[in-house]
């Protein structure tokens, strides 16, 4: 069990999906992050032991060489893939309640703003540490994220803006949830986001990456 645990957490690093996937070259052909949690569950493997020791610390490793600039985003976009590959396999386990999660986040790009890369990088991260992430897209407006906070009123909410006009949306956005449920906890980022400015329009924080939003939130729950 521990040699297919770290051949899953290998997979998961190194970017490899599934036996077809013909990425990264020198594993053409072998099973990928698909097969190996499969294999697990086949021999019974606990789906929570599965992400907690099979994905979840890969996902942390390259998280926090992303914060120190040791790799880039198409690895994290990579290992994120084949995260998700094994993750195929494990939703029924966290649909059914037998494994936990974290708690629930609602992330969405501001409205008026298009950019979605990095806010898709921070939903795959959070995802990979063991949070149900309800993700809204982009051009969310503040409506839409008080509707989706209605229906599940205990999560966290993430906003990302890449401009600076769309900045300002953001500010209307946090102003109505707090109105409304003063205790929702609201997160920021976005490559012109400053703590300054969360601070200015009432936000509970801001984090320039996924790494560092993901070691908060362990932290506070
Ligand atoms: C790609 C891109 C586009 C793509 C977007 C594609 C897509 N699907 O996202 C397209 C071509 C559509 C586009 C359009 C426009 N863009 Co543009 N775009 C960029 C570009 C080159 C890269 C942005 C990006 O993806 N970066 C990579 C990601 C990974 O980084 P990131 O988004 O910052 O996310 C990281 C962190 O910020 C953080 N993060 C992000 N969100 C969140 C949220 C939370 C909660 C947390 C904790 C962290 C977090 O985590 C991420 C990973 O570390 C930037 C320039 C640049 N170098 O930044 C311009 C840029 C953002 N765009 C710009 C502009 C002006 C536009 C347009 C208005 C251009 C035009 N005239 O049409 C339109 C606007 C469209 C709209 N309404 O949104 C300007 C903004 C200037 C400003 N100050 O407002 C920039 C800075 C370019 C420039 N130098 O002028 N753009």
């Amino acid at each position: 069990m521990d040699r297919l645990l770290n051949n899953l957490s290998i997979a998961i690093e190194r970017g490899k999906e599934n036996q077809d996937s013909p990425y990264p070259p020198d594993l053409k052909g072998k099973p990928g992050a698909y097969e190996y949690t499969q294999e697990l569950l086949n021999i019974k493997c606990a789906p929570d032991m599965i992400l907690k020791q099979g994905m979840m610390p890969r996902m942390d490793r390259i998280g926090k060489k992303f914060a120190e600039g040791k790799v880039f985003i198409p690895e994290i976009l990579i290992a994120a893939k084949a995260m998700k590959a094994a993750m195929t396999l494990l939703k029924p386990y966290f649909d059914n309640g037998e494994v936990r999660r974290k708690g629930k986040v609602i992330i969405g790009t501001v409205a008026g703003d298009l950019h979605d890369i990095g806010k898709n990088i921070v939903r795959m991260v959070l995802e990979g540490d063991g949070w149900e992430v309800f993700d809204l897209g982009v051009d969310v407006n503040k409506e839409q994220f008080l509707a989706t906070l209605h229906e599940h009123p205990q999560s966290i909410i993430c906003m990302s803006a890449l401009l600076t006009t769309t900045m300002m949306e953001m500010e209307k956005t946090v102003k109505i949830i707090k109105q409304e449920s003063p205790q929702t906890k609201i997160y920021v980022g976005g490559a012109p986001l400053t703590s300054n400015f969360a601070d200015k329009i009432g936000a509970d924080g801001y984090f320039p990456d996924p790494h560092s939003l993901a070691k908060h939130l362990t932290k506070v729950i």
